[in-house]
């Protein structure tokens, strides 16, 4: 217990050294579990379709066979949560729109200024279109390693962290990343989504620590 703590609070004193510490947060070593409703699950994902549709050249379908062919990557990053624990250093990998669009599968039409994660249930949250194409935003399927676990979004999440070490405009807080993400959709115009309705910031800025939606 003790141990545990030291820890704890010796990993928090080298992150804020390093200037990773964002105001309002404390480092946690654990995993904790975030949202709204009930865990969607899915034994089997013979029907599952993730969905890119709106401001594109061309709208797409892709079940799990085709969505585990796209180009993936590995990404290092911290994930910052509004209920002021953050946790660091976190190894995800997953699929980034960038690389999607450098392989000619993803065009976005000049209009599109925001997109819109659509996940189970209709839970949705919403950002800038540079925000999703940032480094620091990826359609994760492994952490760790390892499958999701279905709390933390199996099969598929949206993750909006920032990159350890690069202080970044788009770094936003947790809930910008919908689990059980089913599809993007790219529009002119913002919808703000399930969390940004019940009252919490619309930009959701880590580092000027925009937490609660003071208008527009
Ligand atoms: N579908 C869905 N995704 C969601 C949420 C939700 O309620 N539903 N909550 C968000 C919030 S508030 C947080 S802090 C993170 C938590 O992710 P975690 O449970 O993996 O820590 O998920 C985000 N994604
Ligand atoms: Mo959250």
């Amino acid at each position: 217990m003790w141990n545990d703590f030291k820890d704890r609070r010796d990993a928090e004193g080298q992150i804020k050294k390093e200037g990773r510490l964002p105001p309002g947060q404390s480092l946690t070593l654990k995993f904790p579990v975030l949202h709204y409703g009930p865990v969607p699950h899915y034994p089997n994902l013979d029907k599952w379709i993730f969905r890119i549709t709106g401001l594109v050249e061309e709208e797409r379908t892709w079940n799990w066979v085709q969505f585990n062919q796209l180009p993936r990557r590995k990404v290092t990053l911290d994930l910052h949560c509004v209920t002021r624990w953050s946790k660091f250093d976190m190894e995800w990998e997953g699929v980034h729109l960038q690389d999607l669009i450098e392989a000619g599968l993803l065009k976005i039409k000049p209009e599109a200024k925001f997109c819109i994660q659509h996940c189970a249930y209709g839970y949705t949250t919403n950002t800038s279109l540079d925000a999703v194409l940032s480094d620091n935003f990826l359609l994760a399927t492994h952490y760790d390693g390892h499958t999701l676990e279905p709390e933390h979004g199996y099969p598929l999440r949206g993750l909006m962290g920032a990159i350890p070490g690069q202080k970044a405009e788009t770094d936003r807080y947790l809930w910008k990343g919908g689990k059980w993400l089913e599809g993007l959709e790219f529009t002119a115009e913002d919808h703000p989504g399930f969390w940004e309705n019940a009252g919490y910031s619309n930009t959701a800025n880590v580092w000027r620590e925009e937490r609660y939606w003071t208008g527009r």
